[in-house]
């Protein structure tokens, strides 16, 4: 009798498996801990609106010998010897992105978002500020200034204004807030949302723009479910003599699938656009800055003015998830994404539970789960992990929990529509969280008082929960091609 045929392992399998293998010969915990990440996000119940699955071939392009070349400076300007191919690897990323974005100019070095930001507000800075006092001063280079112009210049980009969305709106730490950097460097204010609608009031922003007149003005957000009409933000920005900034790092992959289009385009509209790679955009952990031609020489001076050397590797990551973003069925995802959002939020209503502005029109879902369920943020979103759902705690608009404990929970669909999930999965999942949050009660501390951080929840309900979204996702697995062993 002849043996039965295996099936034969696929390229992925074999290429992750080796991986493993070569590590685990060096140091095994590593290679555990690797294997059980991937283990755990394949149970997981991935809400988090942030995050994403990467394909093989993005990861793969990670793991190379780019991570053992330093390159500062950029494409054909570098202050190292022997970088032609991070040239190579940086030019496909910026002409990807570039395509992709219909951008003028892209710059791909940026390690993560944050980086993405000072880049772009020191390209500001430099063009607005530093061009400006090296010409009255007849130089070309800071270097050259006398010690008095120095000291003006220095205290002429410490004395800068930026205006942003509040963060209880859904802005981000980044647009100015004194905890960030950005914070520091800029005398910040902030626009905010309509309290009857959640919708941001682009009138109140355009009175707080004419009496401010800040040099920046920057859009984007990380938890706000509806769309920002950017021709406006343009307007108002031409107005007040403002730079339109936007921080797309939420809706890259929307904009890049043409979901998001027109006004609701960030890239024809702002003088410059960042963005990390690894969210909606499915792409490494990792930023981008894209900008039209007047900024793109300052853009390009990120480093060494802001980052550190640049990480090729991850750059050539970069241009794979870039080049997969330009396939057709990029499309067919993010409108996935948004058309699951949206069945999310109908799944919750119909159950009862409030929305923030009351549903979503992007890739991500507020509930205001202190008005719904009698919870704070921490509190709904423990009992969630419990459950096996993974998704975070978010300030709402005016919240009266603050920003550590919170009223609000943000759900977001990238990751489980690149599983394959779909409509009928989004309400069964809305049912799942409002079977937790219905069933969790607030705790108490140790001394008996009402407590924001502790919960309550029956942990039979917590594991039948966990059981359901597990099953839930075995038709969905997470890299099929993947055979880890
Ligand atoms: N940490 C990201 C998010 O979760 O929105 C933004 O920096």
């Amino acid at each position: 009798m002849s043996e039965p045929l295996s099936t034969p392992l696929s390229t992925e399998s074999t290429a992750f498996r080796s991986a493993l293998e070569v590590i685990r010969a060096v140091e095994p915990r590593i290679a555990d801990a690797i294997g059980q990440e991937v283990a755990d996000q394949r149970e997981m119940l991935k809400l988090i609106a942030s995050e994403n699955y990467a394909s093989p071939a993005t990861l793969l392009a990670m793991g190379n010998w780019f991570s053992d070349k330093y390159a500062e400076g950029t494409v054909g300007r570098r202050f190292y010897a022997g970088c032609r191919n991070v040239d190579t690897v940086e030019a496909l990323a910026a002409e990807h992105a570039r395509e992709l974005f219909g951008a003028e100019h892209a710059y791909a070095q940026p390690h993560s978002g944050i980086d993405a930001n000072l880049v772009a507000f020191w390209a500001v800075l430099a063009q607005r500020v530093e061009a400006p006092a090296l010409e009255r001063a007849g130089v070309r280079n800071v270097n050259d200034l006398s010690e008095a112009d120095w000291a003006e210049l220095r205290q002429a980009f410490g004395n800068q204004r930026m205006l942003g969305m509040s963060l209880d709106a859904g802005g981000h730490l980044t647009h100015g807030f004194r905890p960030n950097i950005s914070g520091k460097m800029f005398d910040q204010r902030s626009y905010g949302t309509d309290p009857v609608t959640g919708l941001i009031d682009y009138e109140a922003l355009r009175v707080t723009a004419r009496e401010f007149k800040p040099m920046i003005i920057v859009a984007g957000y990380s938890a706000y479910p509806r769309l920002v009409n950017f021709r406006f933000m343009r307007e108002i920005a031409d107005e007040v003599g403002a730079t339109l900034m936007v921080d797309m790092a939420h809706f890259a992959g929307l904009v890049a699938g043409k979901v998001l289009t027109g006004d609701f385009d960030p890239v024809p509209h702002a003088q410059i656009v960042t963005t990390t790679t690894h969210k909606s955009l499915r792409g490494p952990r990792g930023g981008m800055v894209l900008c039209d031609e007047s900024l793109a020489d300052q853009v390009d001076r990120g480093c060494p003015m802001v980052l550190g050397g640049p990480l090729p590797h991850v750059m050539a990551a970069k241009a794979v998830a870039l080049a997969e973003a330009r396939r057709p069925e990029f499309r067919d995802y993010a409108r996935a994404v948004v058309d699951n959002a949206r069945s999310l939020a109908e799944g919750l209503m119909r159950r009862g539970a409030t929305l923030v502005t009351g549903g979503t029109d992007n890739h991500l879902n507020l509930i205001d789960v202190a008005s719904s369920y009698g919870l704070t943020g921490r509190q709904a979103e423990s009992a969630l992990l419990d459950s096996g759902i993974v998704t975070n705690r978010n300030a709402i608009p005016a919240d009266p929990n603050g920003a550590w404990y919170t009223s609000g929970i943000r759900i977001g669909t990238p990751a489980l529509t690149t599983r394959g999930l779909g409509a009928t999965e989004m309400d069964e999942i809305a049912g799942l969280i409002d079977r937790v949050l219905t069933t969790t009660e607030p705790g108490t501390t140790k001394k008996g008082a009402p407590s924001k951080a502790q919960h309550i929840l029956d942990p039979k309900i917590a594991d039948e929960i966990s059981h359901r979204a597990t099953d839930l996702l075995t038709g969905f697995p997470l890299y099929p091609e993947i055979d880890l062993g």
